[in-house]
């Protein structure tokens, strides 16, 4: 216990990037289990095994900045930090739920912490994002827009569009792709002419980065020092998380096109059990830390899918409210 009273500030940061990361993952897995049991419906797409992307990036922003993200983005609003059960009960379909049940787990939503929504068409939000990256522009406060995609975003036209604009505009938006090396069960290499997805960004004269997505650090500098750019006023950036997703796409998928020890590869190279290590190494966790955040993170979780289950469905007279902008 003496170890933890004398934290710095850093390492008591270091902690807490690790236990949302585990956060994230026990959520996904608590999620799983709902679909199997018929509580969650209609899509979901897990995001285990890429949450040193989330935490590293998310982690990484001022308050005051806008992230908007692609439909595998629970880890991402965790990140943000809006409270579990919320977004529980909105996988949920409850009226408990950030978007009142009626999102569900690829359109969450939460305007206070300027989470800007999950969008499940691909690169449909990337034109949004430069939309407010001219508000952040206008305002001229400092704020920034984190726009996160995948990797099978790159080769819409709605891609080289918004990094046309933010390019020519010297918008503030951090572009940052988690290519986690397949779209659905189509590998890059199949279907992107350049494969080095960050290279893409150069032919819009847009400096960009490729960072290792399964580690937290290197997340969270690269994030940092693109940001510090972007609020110079130097215009957009771009960064390539390189990541994977150790389940399928989403809950309905066989994954024959990828080979088990690709996935147990890559599981070897696990951001939680990296930073584990090295906390552990470098004397920052406790003996025993480790567990009694597991069970913290468990507990909450637990309430979480207990607040969910105990929400109510929206209400019948509600389902013609909020179609429309007032
Ligand atoms: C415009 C459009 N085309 C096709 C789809 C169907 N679709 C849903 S997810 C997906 C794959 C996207 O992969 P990627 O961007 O790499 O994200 P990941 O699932 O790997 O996180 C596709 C093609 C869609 N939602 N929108
Ligand atoms: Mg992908």
């Amino acid at each position: 216990m003496a170890k933890v009273a004398e934290r710095t500030a850093r390492q008591t940061d270091l902690v807490g990037a690790l236990k949302m990361m585990m956060l994230i993952r026990r959520f996904e897995e608590r999620a799983a289990e709902a679909y199997a049991r018929s509580k969650i419906k209609g899509f979901l797409h897990l995001y285990i095994g890429q949450e040193a992307v989330a935490v590293g990036a998310v982690g990484a922003l001022r308050p005051n900045d806008y992230v908007i993200s692609h439909y595998r983005e629970h880890g991402h609003i965790l990140a943000r930090g809006s409270d579990p059960g919320a977004v529980m009960a909105e996988l949920y379909g409850k009226q408990t739920g950030v978007t009142g049940g009626r999102g569900g787990s690829m359109h969450l939503f939460d305007v206070e912490r300027r989470f800007m929504g999950g969008y499940a068409i691909v690169a449909g939000h990337l034109p949004t994002a430069c939309g407010l990256a001219i508000a952040c522009q206008a305002r001229g406060e400092g704020d920034l827009v984190l726009c996160i995609f995948g990797d099978g975003a790159v080769n819409e036209g709605e891609f080289h569009e918004a990094l046309n604009l933010a390019a020519v505009w010297k918008l503030p938006v951090l572009f940052l792709c988690e290519n986690n090396l397949y779209g659905m069960g189509t590998a890059v290499e199949r279907v992107s002419a350049v494969e080095e997805v960050y290279k893409r960004a150069r032919a819009y004269e847009i400096p960009s980065d490729r960072v290792d997505g399964m580690d937290y650090f290197r997340v969270r500098e690269a994030v940092l020092n693109a940001s510090e750019q972007i609020r110079a006023g130097q215009g957009p950036y771009f960064l390539e998380a390189l990541t994977f997703r150790y389940r399928g796409h989403s809950m309905a998928d066989a994954e024959l096109y990828r080979d088990k020890d690709e996935v147990t590869e890559w599981r070897a190279r696990d951001a939680i059990e990296g930073m584990r290590r090295e906390l552990d190494e470098s004397g920052v966790l406790g003996e025993g830390e480790f567990d009694r955040l597991q069970s913290e993170v468990d507990d909450e979780v637990e309430r979480a899918a207990a607040f969910a289950e105990e929400s109510p469905e929206p209400p019948l007279e509600s389902l013609h409210q909020k179609v429309y902008a007032d």
